[in-house]
């Protein structure tokens, strides 16, 4: 496997990269959509398929020499498929943007109506936001959570799904700490005749190991990224029912897309093997029971959690009761030691840039070995940061904690940089 030596001739590269290897490895990771891969996805990444063209897909491609990319994909679409209990499944997808693109682009014409989830209620910006390709595109509608149990509004959903009569309704989320109640979608869609489409991305993971309802059975197409709770490398994953398999390969390439990035498929197989081996579901049980210890110890601590708590591997907390904002949250955090992201909350008035929230999650703590006694620190150094955001040197004692502490949960101890 290449490593960081082979890179010591470029010694500006070699000096970021050692940093960046330094920053992941010292630092608490709690932004809920990243995690660390496995030594096996990185060098499946960093493989020769790099060099390779493979416009096209197997037996079906515009270059000569693929007969190994070939096998490489189809080995890869084999375990996706297998591990979702989907009908078909394009791996190509470069990130989920481009893979809620060519789903869109599968069955919508330009100037059909996408019906989303609210951004600010924890959806996703290519599920209709104005500054995203899908609200430039597409005429938007929006649903969102209710205000008194900040779970989705399901009633609103139908309603206003019988109103604009929406062509295909999106169903995930990046900020919502709940079950999503997929049958239930499917009646709304199927009452106005809308496809649905499931964006899984958060917490594929979580379906994968079966500890989250599995949208596969009810949507007609489901979108992932393959780098969140999933633990492969950045990328995106679409699966779908057979009838729609066509028009959604087409989409991909040649609809939005060129060449495959064909070590990133190599990553993606790692993974998607790695994701069926039994340990995977241990795994994700315990991003389970760290994330519900740790919303456990932000309400002790006095925090409001929106939803009033989680399912996942993901909290949300509403920072306006204790009087500091998202932005000086996540930077007393950073300077702690602790790298996590601002998040606006359901019905706030802030800016997105600055937000009232704190999105908090446990994938990346969980894979460094932590379980529910470790996540108690965690919440410790958390809740001593949050209460003096303005105390540097009280932030810098907490970072000095931090890295004390973290060495007892390595990363990478092959990687030398
Ligand atoms: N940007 C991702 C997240 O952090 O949730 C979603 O794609």
């Amino acid at each position: 496997m290449p490593t960081f030596h082979d890179l010591a001739h470029d010694t500006q590269l070699y000096e970021i990269l050692s940093r960046e290897l330094a920053r992941q490895r010292k630092k608490l990771q709690m932004i809920a959509s990243e995690n660390y891969v496995s030594m096996a996805v990185l060098a499946a990444g960093a493989s020769v398929f790099t060099n390779k063209y493979a416009e096209g897909y197997p037996d079906h491609r515009y270059y000569g020499g693929c007969e190994n990319a070939d096998d490489l994909e189809i080995l890869t679409q084999g375990r996706a498929r297998k591990l979702f209990g989907a009908e078909h499944a394009n791996v190509q997808p470069h990130c989920g943007s481009s893979a809620n693109m060519a789903s869109y682009f599968s069955v919508l014409k330009p100037g059909d109506t996408i019906l989303g989830m609210n951004l600010t209620h924890g959806g996703h910006l290519t599920h209709g936001a104005p500054v995203s390709f899908s609200g430039k595109l597409f005429k938007t509608a929006f649903y969102g959570v209710r205000k008194d149990t900040e779970y989705i509004d399901y009633e609103a959903l139908a309603e206003i799904a019988e109103r604009v009569k929406p062509q295909i309704i999106v169903a995930g989320a990046s900020s919502y700490p709940r079950i999503i109640d997929f049958p239930k979608f499917r009646e709304v869609a199927d009452r106005c005749g809308a496809y649905l489409m499931v964006d899984m991305a958060h917490f594929s993971g979580l379906v994968a190991a079966g500890l989250f309802p599995s949208p596969v059975p009810h949507a007609d197409i489901v979108s992932t990224t393959t780098h969140k709770t999933l633990r492969g490398p950045r990328g995106g994953m679409i699966l779908c029912r057979k009838n729609l398999a066509k028009a959604v390969d087409e989409q991909i390439f040649p609809g939005i897309q060129g060449g495959p990035l064909l070590h990133v498929i190599a990553a993606k197989a790692v993974a998607l093997g790695e994701a069926l081996e039994p340990e995977f579901i241990d795994y994700q049980r315990q991003v389970l029971k760290n994330c519900q210890r740790l919303g456990t110890h932000m309400t002790d601590a006095g925090y409001r959690l929106v939803s009033g708590g989680t399912d996942t591997h993901l909290i949300l907390i509403d920072l306006r009761p204790s009087g500091i904002n998202g932005q000086e949250a996540q930077t007393a955090l950073d300077m702690a030691g602790i790298t996590a992201n601002r998040n606006v909350v359901p019905f706030e008035k802030e800016c997105f840039s600055i937000a009232s929230g704190l999105r908090l999650g446990t994938p990346a703590l969980t894979t460094r070995g932590m379980i529910e006694s470790d996540i108690d620190v965690v919440g410790e150094f958390i809740v001593d940061a949050l209460r003096n955001v303005r105390n540097e040197s009280r932030l810098n004692k907490i970072r000095m904690r931090v890295e004390d502490f973290i060495q007892k949960f390595p990363i990478y101890p092959d990687l030398k940089g």
